[in-house]
């Protein structure tokens, strides 16, 4: 049978029935590709690492398995209207999860607040082409987001960032695959953190699908240490990170991420800029894999917890890459010789054999 998404699949976990209009593009069912070379990195003996490719998602990140969620039941109880703020991956989602419901008919618009200058490139141009109405402001995420839940207090306007329940309940489908694919649950899941819905929802659907509590796997969520405010137990008035996706200072779900870090005797600490650049080259250099940089916050995550003796011998480990290498092209040529990619040369054979040093057959 054709795949058709996450809602139908797992709708058993999933607030869906048949009066339920699925707005779906075939979000999930994302590779779990083993990473041995990161695995062994680690210097742990025994390790199994696996990376969780959310980036091949429909629109590159994540959120597409909450958006389904969130649009499908905004559309069932009525409204025509979502709003997010978003660092940019979430601006995506919502924008082509708006534009899929208006072309099957429905009335849908769709508007992205976002921080002016600190969304990646990828992001603001999938918002734009998928027709939303983007509205850039001088302030972060975090200013967006209280503009954002003040006019859906006030205005017929349907919130879909993960505040929204049905976003996380989206998003725990995740977890399930994670279960399904390696027949059970890992040892640890390496996440980033950034408004703190992702971990919550991993939790949940951990706790959904694994029934004996001592089979969970342990969280270790990991934050930009420019935009730590768990780490830190206060809210960060100008978080600054190269990982532009968890540029965030007070995030929504800051409580339910304590609490999934506790009940699963997990741990959420923070990576440096450095930490995680290295960990974004490694991905790609060592694996031929790619993401953007927030998510290599938990590859960096589990490089930093193995060195600190925080994983055990033998154990599986699954770090989900949130979000697509191709979103952020500056980040990626940054991280590579700049210099050399912007020269050019004359057309000529030549030349061209001489620098790249080319010795003639014999
Ligand atoms: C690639 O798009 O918050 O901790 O507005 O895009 O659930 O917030 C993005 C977050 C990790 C953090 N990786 O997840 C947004 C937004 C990527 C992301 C996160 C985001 P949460």
């Amino acid at each position: 049978m054709v795949y058709k998404g996450t809602i139908l699949k797992y709708s058993q976990f999933l607030s869906v029935d048949n009066q339920t209009p699925i707005i779906s593009i075939s979000e999930g069912r994302t590779p779990l590709v083993p990473a041995p070379h990161i695995a062994k990195a680690t210097n742990v003996g025994g390790i199994s690492v696996y990376l969780k490719m959310e980036g091949m998602n429909p629109t590159g990140s994540f959120k597409d398995r909450g958006m389904t969620m969130a649009v499908s039941k905004a559309i069932e109880k009525g409204a025509n209207k979502i709003i997010c703020a978003s660092t940019g991956n979430t601006s995506a989602s919502a924008a082509a999860y708006a534009a899929r419901a208006r072309a099957m008919g429905f009335e849908m618009e769709c508007y992205v607040i976002i921080p002016a200058g600190y969304v990646a490139l990828g992001k603001l141009s999938q918002a734009m082409i998928y027709g939303a109405k983007v509205i850039q402001i001088e302030g972060n995420f975090d200013d967006a987001l209280n503009i954002v839940k003040s006019l859906t207090e006030k205005y017929p306007i349907e919130l879909v960032n993960s505040l929204n329940p049905y976003r996380i309940q989206g998003q725990k489908t995740a977890a399930y695959e994670i279960c399904d694919e390696l027949q059970c649950a890992p040892d640890y899941l390496c996440i980033p953190v950034g408004n703190a819905g992702n971990i919550t929802a991993y939790w949940a659907g951990f706790k959904d699908y694994v029934k004996n509590p001592s089979a969970r796997p342990k969280l270790f969520g990991f934050q930009a240490a420019g935009a730590a405010p768990i780490v830190e137990g206060k809210i960060i008035e100008k978080p600054e990170t190269v990982g532009t996706a968890i540029r965030i200072g007070n995030p929504a779900s800051w409580k339910q991420a304590e609490q999934a870090r506790d009940e699963s005797q997990g741990l959420i600490d923070s990576v440096t800029d450095e930490e995680m650049l290295e960990a974004y080259r490694m991905i790609h250099q060592m694996e031929g894999l790619h993401c953007e940089p927030a998510s290599a916050a938990s590859v960096a995550g589990l490089l930093k917890a193995a060195k600190a003796g925080k994983i055990q011998h033998e154990s599986t480990v699954v770090c989900v890459l949130t979000g697509n290498g191709l979103k952020d092209p500056q980040t990626a040529m940054n991280q590579s010789d700049l210099e050399a990619a912007q020269k050019s040369y004359q057309a000529n054979e030549e030349e061209i054999a001489e620098i790249l040093n080319l010795k003639a057959k014999v």
